[in-house]
């Protein structure tokens, strides 16, 4: 075998992702979710005072799970509503069978600081994306063992400069509110998993991929395709005498692909393709959403003439590669080159007890669901989820609409530079997290900004070109509740997604105007961007379980019923599937899967948002039959169209 040298030097990465911590033979995980000490710090003393440099946090402590939001696991109110910093902590023990050890936070709300053996060892703002720290620096490794104190301190408050933004009022020494000009609670906390893995000293830091190139053959079946690669090596000086073998394994892990060059290609014949659900068949989707895994193995230079695995410095996997293109025409999102409609409902990270900590029953839950319902997408709103959430939908073929934290910006955020800065650096986080997953088909960039405001044009022409070079083959949107000849920044961008509630925040109660405001809605649309097509990325109403009125009230199981049926009509006018010719209209994603948890006010009944489809226990309202009997249907249309369009 020969493997080629690498110009570790010449590769400029501008994204550096932070791979998805993974066991292998180079690569050891060790979970670190348990319970840990838990303290509010009301004064915001802990620093000051070093919590971080003592034995054990001051009391009084409590026992807080990681990963969860802390504020429902109690009965206390003040820890419900805090605001301000808390501190968690915990030990632990590291056998020294590794040269190097790597702390990660898959995430945490909002500003983190880390601690490790009382040494500072990392920060990090924003709350939904992972970061991490080599901490071999602060263990002693020359014992074969360490033991390993890790103390985090965590502030949710939220200003005019991080994403999402907030404001905090403080009326007197025990009233402080934090304003969210946003629709779902402030949860914080460690929100997901916390992982020590170790490395070799040199190992793969980076993998990135691109299959955007697929040739058909006139049956429209798949001959070939390229997969563009490239990988970054981390933690070496030694340049020169590194090698790398990429391999690509199908299903049944036999070799399909190889090659030696850390930046490349790797070409498939009669590849397997990843395909959304419903596209060629319906639920179950493991037919359409193939995956490979792509392996790559770092070898040392002893290592030129033999594969001996003792010369073998870091392997990594990637298990979910899927093989599928991407493109926009006008009027179409297509697949593979096959128009593709999305269709199924957005979500929040949100659940009873839990906030938004991460948990795979309510993830598997969710994914069920989804199978059941026939929703072949949805939009992580209002900021990234968690890795699992992405690595699901590769396997269930479910499209993402990934999307940055920026929900709630107003004028003042589009002057800001910091804003801006931290928009940028969000945008570079999700991407280089989240860009092999074959699920992920659009990136969008906000939701409902006030676009409107004569800022908004530059702020966002700026993102948008910011974005596109890192964008890796996937179109840019932002989410729109601007009115469609108020926008001002949508024209950077590929896609008009639109959030509209008429019959509930506008025209309340007056269902029998609901088609034709859509239809109007979207023609108008159609008429000021002709080349972009259009998706309804929110259209929802609050339902009351168990409420019934005849003929339909608001917050009744018949109004949400008659509510999502309302619009339905209007969807199909203008369908890309249904009209390939003339339809530019290429899906609808109803608010919401569930209902979630909000601030307390008056027009959320015990503080929850109610316009999910199934409550926040998942189990279904009327609408979910509805919605379920919908989507079977479109799946039927889309089948047959798809077998006909080219
Ligand atoms: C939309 C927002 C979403 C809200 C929804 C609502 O994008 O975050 O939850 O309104 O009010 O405008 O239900």
């Amino acid at each position: 075998m020969r493997y080629c040298l690498l110009l570790l030097t010449l590769w400029y990465c501008a994204v550096n992702g932070l791979l998805y911590p993974a066991e292998s033979e180079t690569r050891q995980i060790r979970s670190l979710d348990g319970l840990w000490q838990f303290r509010l710090d009301e004064d915001g003393v802990g620093e000051t005072e070093q919590w971080f440099a003592k034995p054990n946090l001051p009391q009084p402590t409590i026992l807080m799970p990681v990963p969860a939001s802390y504020n429902d696991i109690t009965q206390n109110i003040t820890i419900h509503r805090h605001i301000g910093w808390v501190w968690y902590a915990r030990d632990f023990f590291i056998h020294n069978t590794a040269p190097r050890w790597v702390l990660r936070f898959q995430a945490a709300h909002y500003e983190t600081h880390v601690w490790v053996n009382g040494q500072s060892a990392m920060n990090h703002s924003g709350g939904h994306l992972p970061f991490e720290a080599d901490i071999t620096r602060f263990i002693s490794i020359n014992e074969s063992y360490s033991k390993v104190r890790v103390v985090v301190a965590i502030n949710n408050t939220l200003t005019s400069t991080t994403l999402p933004p907030g404001y905090l009022h403080i009326y007197n020494p025990t009233y402080r509110y934090l304003e969210t000009p946003f629709d779902f609670f402030n949860y914080a906390g460690i929100d997901r998993s916390v992982i020590l893995y170790s490395t070799s000293n040199i190992y793969i830091q980076d993998i990135a991929i691109d299959t955007q190139s697929i040739n058909f053959d006139n049956q429209h079946v798949a001959t070939s395709a390229i997969l563009t690669y490239s990988i970054t090596i981390g933690g070496t000086n030694r340049a020169n005498s590194l090698h790398v073998l990429i391999e690509l394994l199908d299903a049944n892990g036999i070799v399909v692909a190889n090659n030696t060059d850390s930046q490349s290609r790797l070409v498939v014949n009669k590849p397997n393709l990843w395909e959304p659900c419903g596209m060629n068949h319906t639920h179950p989707c493991t037919e359409e959403s193939y995956l490979y895994t792509l392996q790559v193995t770092l070898y040392n230079d002893a290592s030129s003439s033999s594969s001996s695995s003792m010369n073998v410095v870091d392997i990594y996997r990637i298990s979910h590669i899927g093989i599928r293109t991407i493109r926009l025409t006008d009027s179409k999102f297509l697949v593979n080159e096959r128009p593709f409609y999305f269709h199924g409902a957005n979500a929040h990270e949100d659940s009873d007890i839990r906030g938004k900590g991460f948990d795979r029953v309510i993830l598997t839950k969710h994914f069920n669901l989804y199978g059941w319902l026939h929703g072949n997408a949805f939009r992580t709103s209002h900021y990234p989820y968690a890795d699992e959430f992405y690595q699901m939908a590769d396997r269930f073929g479910i499209a993402i609409i990934d999307e940055t934290p920026a929900v709630g910006l107003s004028a003042t955020q589009f002057v800001s530079q910091a804003t801006l800065d931290h928009h940028k650096q969000v945008v570079i986080e999700m991407i280089s997290r989240d860009r092999n997953h074959p699920s992920v088909l659009m990136w969008s960039l906000a939701n409902e900004p006030k676009s409107d405001a004569p800022s908004a044009k530059e702020y966002f022409s700026t993102l948008a070109n910011f974005t596109r070079p890192l964008a890796a083959g996937r179109p840019i949107t932002y989410v729109i509740s601007a009115s469609y000849n108020g926008d001002q920044g949508i024209q950077f961008f590929d896609m008009i997604c639109v959030n509209r509630y008429f019959g509930w925040y506008s025209e309340p109660g007056r269902l029998d105007q609901i088609p034709w405001l859509v239809s109007q809605e979207l023609a108008n649309w159609r008429r000021r961007f002709p080349n972009k097509p259009i998706l309804m990325s929110e259209y929802g109403a609050d339902t009351v379980p168990g409420l019934h009125n005849d003929p339909s009230f608001m917050f009744t199981e018949e109004y949400q019923n008659d509510f999502l049926s309302a619009y339905h009509g209007s969807f199909d006018n203008v369908s890309s599937i249904i009209h390939p010719d003339t339809g530019y209209f290429v899906g609808e994603l109803v608010w919401n899967m569930f209902d979630f948890a909000t601030e307390q006010s008056i027009n959320r009944v015990a503080g929850l948002n109610r316009k999910g489809l199934f409550t926040r226990q998942r189990q279904p309202k009327a609408a979910a039959f509805i919605m379920k009997n919908r989507y079977e249907q479109l799946e039927l249309i889309r089948t047959m169209k798809s077998k006909t369009i080219q």
